[in-house]
């Protein structure tokens, strides 16, 4: 949800408790309301609190010394070979579907834009980790330029690679795509992204196991719902059945 509908979400949760005090709560049934209110309350904004709270950051020297390409590894695809080769002067990221100002970014316009260094461990669900130094500007910085739509529930990857016949996408709720720590990154460990790992763009949500963590990415879209999207269920793994949406860690 966009940052001003998290925040009145956050002042009204604040707000609750206070409503429960003086006169009406001196009837024990209507207090008794409060309390379960303001119970529930409690329990949601500690929730989001702690979905909000950073993951861990690591010092350079415990950087892993390689990070492994998982999935796609290789785009065979001629038009993405010529640009690789060219160090992607025309890829395009956009920024689309409910959104007022939809755009268009090219790697310049990327790297223009205010940029987050941050060295975290990847967490891949087939049971291996890696620590690197990823680069790249905030996901919600893009989000605010475009004005996401108040109807926006998710955000959508899409990726240019194939794997065992299908598009890669992938999702998250805005929960992560506001976290401070989810960066649309373009290089690692001080270098260009190397194909294996996504070149040229790849998202970190670092609060989020591997697999949301779409590489080759060419448009970010802010949806209502994943009916339309695939097989409906927000994800490359979560289509086929092989792993949940939410991800967690
Ligand atoms: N587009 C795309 N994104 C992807 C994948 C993929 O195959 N294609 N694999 C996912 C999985 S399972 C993991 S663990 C990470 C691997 O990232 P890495 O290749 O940089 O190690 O990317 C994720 N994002
Ligand atoms: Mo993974």
């Amino acid at each position: 949800m966009p940052d001003i509908r998290r925040r009145s979400l956050l002042a009204g949760i604040a707000a609750l408790p206070a409503a429960g005090c003086t006169q009406l709560a001196e009837s024990e049934p209507v207090s008794d309301l409060f309390d379960a209110a303001e119970d529930w309350h409690r329990k949601a904004h500690r929730t989001l609190a702690s979905r909000q709270a950073l993951a861990p950051e690591y010092p350079p020297d415990e950087r892993s010394p390689d990070i492994k390409g998982n999935g796609t590894v290789r785009i065979d695809d001629a038009s993405y070979r010529e640009q690789f080769a060219q160090g992607f002067p025309d890829w395009q990221l956009q920024v689309r579907g409910l959104v007022e100002n939809p755009l268009a970014l090219s790697m310049a316009d990327l790297k223009a834009l205010p940029q987050r260094t941050q060295i975290t461990r990847h967490d891949c669900v087939e049971g291996w980790s890696a620590i690197a130094e990823w680069k790249g500007p905030v996901l919600s910085d893009l989000l605010d330029a475009a004005k996401v739509s108040e109807k926006a529930n998710f955000i959508v990857f899409r990726c240019a690679d194939v794997l065992y016949g299908r598009d890669y996408y992938e999702s998250v709720d805005m929960v992560d795509a506001y976290h401070p720590q989810t960066i649309i990154a373009h290089e690692l460990n001080g270098e260009p992204l190397p194909e294996k790992n996504g070149a040229p763009l790849r998202v970190r949500i670092e609060r989020q196991l591997g697999y949301k963590h779409a590489k080759y990415l060419t448009a970010i879209e802010a949806v209502e719902s994943f009916d339309e999207i695939y097989g409906g269920k927000g994800g490359f793994w979560e289509d086929i059945g092989d792993y949940q949406w939410y991800a967690g860690i």
